[in-house]
This record gives C-alpha cells, sequence and structure tokens, in this order.
C-alpha cells in the first residue's frame, strides 16, 4: 500500500492564499443562493443586515449569523431546502434522543462532493485503487456506511461492505478476505479484537494496515491500545450528518497528528461556546462549519457542539489543509458530579492508561439517592487474573487503583467497579453507549452497582 496518496492534488494541496480567495468566492456564492432560494436563511440574512447580493468575504464570517440543531428541529422536515424536494436524491440523518431525527437532504451533486471527501479520507489512509476496504459501518440513515462506501467505489478499492454487527462473519471476512484497511467505529474495533482473540485469529494472519475510525469520541491512549490490539496505524475521522458525514476532516496516516479538515467546501471555525466570539488558532472551543459547496441543505455557520482546536502549521504529508485536534468532548456532555465538571473523555484517558482494565466502560450517574453519584464500571483485562480463585480480590485491587487514579485527575471521589470480562454490553451496531443513567426504575448494569 502506498503512503503518498493524495487523493485530490489540486485541492489538498492548494497553497493558503489561494484557498482563502475560493473559500470567499464560494461563501459569497452561498449566500447569493441562500437568499434566492432559502426562505428560512432569507429572513436569517435580512435579520442580520446581510442583503441580497451581499459581499461579506471571509472578513464577514463572523457577522453572520449561526445555525443550530435547533434550527434543523424546528424547520424538520424540508424547511431548510435549498433545492426543490425532487431533486433531492436521498435523505440520512442522526436518530437523536428526542424521538425526532435530525434529517439531512442530498442532490446528486452532494453525493458525489461527499464521494470525494470521503475518497480523500481514504487517501489520507494510504489507500488507492484495488486496496481491500473493509467497511464495518453502518448503512442506513446512519451516513457511516455509505458515505464511506461511495468513497470507497470512487477510489476504484475492492470493499467489503459488511455494516455493523454479526461480529462473528466480520472475524471471518477479515481473517479470508485480508483487507488492508478496516473501518468502523473506535468501539466497534476493540470489540473486533476482542473477538479475533476469541476465535483464536493471530495478527499475523490478518494483512490490516490501517484503520479510519470516528463517529464517536476517543482519546490518544484508546488509539494506542487499538493499535496494539490489531496491529495496525488508527486514524482518526471526523464527520456530522448536518455537514455531510463523515469525510468533513481525516487524519493522514504521514503524521496522525490532527484531522486534514477539507476546507475547500467546509469552512470551519472555533469559537467561543458560550459567546460565539470566534478563537484563533490553538484555542480549543466549539466547531462551526459552514457547507461551501453543497446544495441540496447547504448550512450557515453550523453550530456542532463538539470541541476542538485548530491547527494551521505545515504538515508532514503535503497536505495544506488546517488540521483540527481531536474532539475532546461536547458543549453538552459534561457531567456535573457534586459541582465538579467531570467530562467523560478524562475519565476514558484514566481507564484507558490502565493496563489491567479492557477498553470497555460505562460510567454511571446514579439518581436514586439525593446526591447523585458517579459510578466507573470498567472491566478487568482478558487474562489478567491469574486464576479464578484471585480474580475477585484483583478486581478489589485494580478498582481502589482505578479510583485512586481518578481522584487524582478529576478531584472527585469516585466508586469504580471492575467487573469480570464481557459484563459491560457491547454495542454491535451504531455508536457506543458510555454514559447512563440510573433511576428508580432504570438499571443500566443490574446487580453491579
Ligand atoms: O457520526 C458521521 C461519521 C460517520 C463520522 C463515520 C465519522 C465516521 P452523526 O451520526 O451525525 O454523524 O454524528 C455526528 O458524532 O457531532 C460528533 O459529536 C460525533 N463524532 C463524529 N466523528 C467523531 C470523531 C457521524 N472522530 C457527531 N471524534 C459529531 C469524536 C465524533 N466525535
Amino acid at each position: 500500500m502506498r503512503v503518498d496518496t493524495i487523493w485530490d492534488q489540486r485541492a489538498e494541496r492548494m497553497p493558503a492564499d489561494e484557498r482563502a480567495d475560493l473559500q470567499a468566492g464560494r461563501l459569497d456564492g452561498l449566500l447569493g443562493r441562500l437568499a434566492e432560494r432559502s426562505p428560512f436563511y432569507r429572513e436569517r440574512l435580512a435579520a442580520a443586515g446581510v442583503g441580497p447580493g451581499a459581499r461579506v468575504g471571509l472578513d464577514g464570517l463572523a457577522g453572520l449569523p449561526f445555525t443550530t440543531k435547533q434550527d434543523l428541529w424546528d424547520t424538520y422536515p424540508w424547511g431548510l431546502l435549498a433545492v426543490p424536494r425532487e431533486q433531492v436524491l436521498r435523505v440520512h440523518g442522526s436518530s437523536g434522543t428526542g424521538g425526532r431525527p435530525t434529517l439531512v437532504a442530498y442532490s446528486r451533486a452532494d453525493l458525489e462532493l461527499w464521494a470525494q471527501v470521503c475518497a480523500r479520507a481514504l487517501g489520507c489512509a494510504g489507500a488507492g485503487p484495488g486496496t481491500l476496504v473493509h467497511n464495518g459501518y453502518g448503512y442506513g440513515l446512519f451516513t457511516g456506511g455509505l458515505g464511506m462506501h461511495a468513497g470507497a467505489e470512487l477510489m476504484g478499492c475492492t470493499l467489503v461492505p459488511v455494516s455493523g454487527g454479526q461480529t462473528q462473519r466480520q472475524v471471518t471476512l477479515l481473517r479470508d478476505l485480508r483487507p488492508e484497511v478496516l473501518c468502523c467505529t473506535p468501539s466497534y474495533a476493540t470489540r473486533l479484537g476482542e473477538a479475533l482473540a476469541e476465535a483464536g485469529v493471530a495478527r499475523d494472519e490478518l494483512a490490516l494496515r490501517v484503520g479510519i475510525f470516528g463517529a464517536e469520541p476517543w482519546s490518544e491512549a484508546m488509539r494506542a491500545q487499538i493499535e496494539d490490539l490489531l496491529g495496525l496505524r488508527a486514524l482518526d475521522i471526523y464527520g456530522l450528518s448536518e455537514v455531510i458525514g463523515p469525510g468533513v476532516a481525516c487524519e493522514c496516516v504521514e503524521a496522525q497528528a490532527g484531522l486534514h479538515v477539507n476546507e475547500d467546501h467546509f469552512l470551519v471555525e472555533v469559537v467561543d461556546p458560550d459567546s460565539g466570539r470566534p478563537l484563533g488558532a490553538g484555542e480549543r472551543g466549539e466547531l462551526v462549519f459552514t457547507t461551501l459547496t453543497k446544495e441540496a441543505m447547504p448550512l450557515l455557520r453550523y453550530r456542532t457542539g463538539d470541541i476542538a482546536a485548530l491547527d494551521r502549521s505545515a504538515c508532514p504529508c503535503g497536505r495544506t489543509l488546517a488540521r483540527m485536534s481531536k474532539v475532546t468532548g461536547r458543549r453538552d456532555d459534561m457531567l456535573v458530579i457534586r459541582g465538579v465538571n467531570v467530562y467523560p473523555s478524562e475519565v476514558e484517558a484514566v481507564l484507558v492508561a490502565e493496563r489491567a482494565v479492557a477498553p470497555h466502560y460505562l460510567l454511571v450517574v446514579d439518581t436514586t439517592q439525593t446526591m447523585p453519584r458517579l459510578v466507573v464500571a470498567c472491566e478487568l483485562a482478558a487474562g489478567w487474573a491469574i486464576c479464578e480463585e484471585t480474580e475477585q480480590a484483583e478486581r478489589e485491587r485494580v478498582a481502589a487503583e482505578v479510583a485512586a487514579a481518578l481522584q487524582d485527575r478529576l478531584g472527585l471521589t469516585v466508586e469504580v467497579r471492575v467487573l469480570p470480562g464481557g459484563t459491560i454490553p457491547r454495542v454491535e451496531l451504531g455508536k457506543a453507549v458510555r454514559v447512563a443513567q440510573r433511576t428508580a426504575d432504570r438499571d443500566p448494569l443490574p446487580g453491579w452497582l
């Protein structure tokens, strides 16, 4: 497999000033299209004093109105369309917790653009025509499966569209077809590693070289674990349905240090999550995207809720696209336990650094008592306890160790349960569930809390 595989040389290596001109032109074009074709944005822009035909350029970006998830819900299902409904070729979305999904629409040109940016992600992984790709992202309304599928087909890869779930079958296909590239969520990558070990498949029976893992947050420590488990280089891929799906940004195998944002199509900003004020390079804040080229459902300054920072320094791979850091959390995933702010990503960092525990965990917020308490449930690493008699004592010893490390890091006393292997429910389809509530009528880990 080659590593000098930049899919779109011109776009991905464009000098920064040339790209800024391209973006400015595209932004003005977008404003024109929105004013003409989107009643929602026509009103929004008029309220912000941006008249039809305005040319704001990149300097005027911060003066344009934001779009939020609430706007998508309020206009559900078609209110943000900027093309006639008949020109929508596909609808995707994410399930959402309120019962109402977030839906997004794609025109033919949008689907082509999406395939292009997913091909760029595969190029970032060193893939090229003929590379065998195992696509374990779910197919359906979720964008992971069909997005990576289209990118791999466009590139001319040999694609195995296995989707999520049916882990035994995935193990067989990984062993028999010997793909080089694995695409799935990071949590499912750990599940596959576990299942391969259970099936007695040795790492050298596999040909995996690189994984393109995303759709959920994962830490550097988790990266090291997955690389070790599967014997591959683990790359992060980021995206969200509202903006397009996977392919908004992806790490390159050369540097593995930040995700190249496809800025010629998705104009990225980082803003202060509270004030909305734009932040500078290196400052951590909320990612905001403007879709410069999308047709069916373009979005202006969309607030993602995802927290990251931007790095505009040169990358050894030769791409000039800015890099975003890993997403370190969401504006709204912070838990407040007895007045202390707890980010699940910080707990994960502690757990993954502990060799005695497996990379499967659940944070349970127990609200059955007057003071909510946080219980961190994880599992003893496979083969860690020497024999059955000592297992329980070992689990208790490791729990005390992890609790001390969490106390150090978070400044909060947390209860830790180290459970026998296989106790934490595995998510085989869709995204990992890392935080659960325990209420009077619901116990996510019956008998263990
Ligand atoms: O998760 C798209 C995707 C599919 C990305 C496959 C990568 C691979 P949604 O279901 O709309 O779209 O969820 C989007 O997932 O706002 C983030 O909070 C989270 N997310 C996505 N990628 C990452 C990542 C897809 N690499 C939401 N790291 C986003 C952390 C991620 N969080």
